[in-house]
């Protein structure tokens, strides 16, 4: 075990005694370990939070307890069905080393199952469930929640954030990507024209997670039911198509987000329906007709949109996600492009199922 982790782990207002800490999951952004203590204590998740990304963690913590403490009021099992900030010894919800580095704690729920992809439509149903679920319980969340990070599912934000990365070459990729590039700019105009809808407030904003891949949902290890969200960093007042369009984004996928074999990605249907199914199942009583219009095709921004993001940080040279070889955010690219084509495709069959999914909770 480092001596750094125990150090930073006994700042905060652990019970039992630490047996070993050690690295979990597969997040790009911030470093997640697990805390195991001895007898019945619980155990810990310690993260350090990624200050380059998150400019304020104070404030992101604070949005956390917030509605963390929310849902908590509302549910039957509240130390299983959301998260449980654990507070540093000085009641702060953080602690900031003498490297100025941001770490936070909260309870590891035991008995949960957890996965990098779906490969279920019961499993996607399910994650559709917890997501709407999320969003439900949220539903009369009425605090301010701070900006964590500006203009995170903005795309005329990203598109300036864009623009920028193509003029500056920061890592001279430039010249290199221009067909990766070109996929971009065709789609410029119809992605702009979708973010008007977010501008003008024909979509609503609402509380939601902004990060719903499945890897940041935990399901009950014995009923295999969704349990809760986690990962709330990015919880923030949104459009709640973020929370659908980046779940299709992962759950449809029949490859990894990073299969460097493209024939292995494209968009299952199957997991398409279900994953609408099981939002709908909890979303339907409460979204308003431009949100249901445009469900199948927030798949499409997003997607687009983590191609941008994929391809940005290639050609600023990879400064935001961490990767695990020098092509890797292009490799990453042309597998989400794969997706976006395949969705694109599919596009009125997708919609065609919205329409039948509707009709089953409306009628
Ligand atoms: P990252 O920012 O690194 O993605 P996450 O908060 O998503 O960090 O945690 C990484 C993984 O750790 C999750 O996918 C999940 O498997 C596990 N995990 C995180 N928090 C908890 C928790 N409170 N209880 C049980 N498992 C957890
Ligand atoms: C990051 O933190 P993590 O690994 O759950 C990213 C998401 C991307 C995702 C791509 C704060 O999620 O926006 O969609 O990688 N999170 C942040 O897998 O940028
Ligand atoms: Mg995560």
């Amino acid at each position: 075990m480092t001596e750094n982790y125990l150090d930073i782990a006994s700042r905060f207002e652990l019970q039992g005694e630490i047996s070993e800490i050690k690295p979990l999951g597969e997040g790009f952004i911030n470093d997640t370990l697990i805390v195991r203590t001895k007898g019945d204590a619980p155990d810990y998740i310690l993260q350090r939070k990624n200050k380059a990304v998150f400019p304020d963690v104070p404030a992101m913590m604070n949005n956390i307890s917030m509605v963390t403490n929310h849902i908590k009021a509302k549910v039957a099992d509240p130390m299983r069905e959301t998260l449980t900030v654990v507070p540093a010894k000085d009641g702060k919800n953080y602690y900031r080393d003498a490297d100025g580095e941001f770490w936070a704690v909260c309870t590891f729920i035991p008995d949960t199952l957890s996965y990098t992809q779906a490969d279920s439509p019961e499993l996607a149903y399910q994650g559709g469930v917890g997501i709407g679920r999320f969003q439900s319980l949220l539903s009369d969340f009425k605090q301010p929640l701070a900006e964590v990070i500006k203009g995170f599912h903005n795309l005329p934000w990203r598109f300036k954030q864009w623009d920028e990365a193509v003029k500056n070459d920061a890592a001279g990729r430039v010249a290199a990507c221009a067909e990766e590039i070109s996929w971009i700019e065709s789609r410029r105009e119809r992605i702009l024209a979708f973010a008007q809808l977010v501008e003008d407030g024909t979509l609503p904003m609402r509380v939601t997670h902004n990060d719903t891949k499945i890897s940041n949902i935990l399901f009950d290890a014995d009923t295999r039911e969704v349990l809760c969200a986690i990962d709330l960093d990015t919880v923030m007042s949104a459009t709640v198509l973020n929370d659908v369009g980046d779940a299709l984004r992962c759950y449809t996928n029949t490859g990894a987000e990073d299969a460097p074999d493209l024939d292995t990605v494209s968009m299952s249907l199957d997991m398409f329906r279900a994953y609408i199914d099981g939002y709908l199942s909890e979303a339907a009583s409460f979204l308003c007709p431009a949100e249901i219009e445009n469900l199948a095709f927030s798949g499409i921004y997003i997607t687009f949109e983590q191609v941008l993001r994929f391809l940005m940080d290639y050609l600023n040279g990879d400064t935001y996600y961490k990767i695990k070889y020098p092509e890797h955010n292009l490799v990453r690219t042309r597998a989400q492009f794969k997706l976006l084509c395949s969705m694109e495709e599919q596009y009125s069959e997708m919609c065609k199922v919205v329409d039948e999914l509707v009709a089953k909770y409306r009628s």
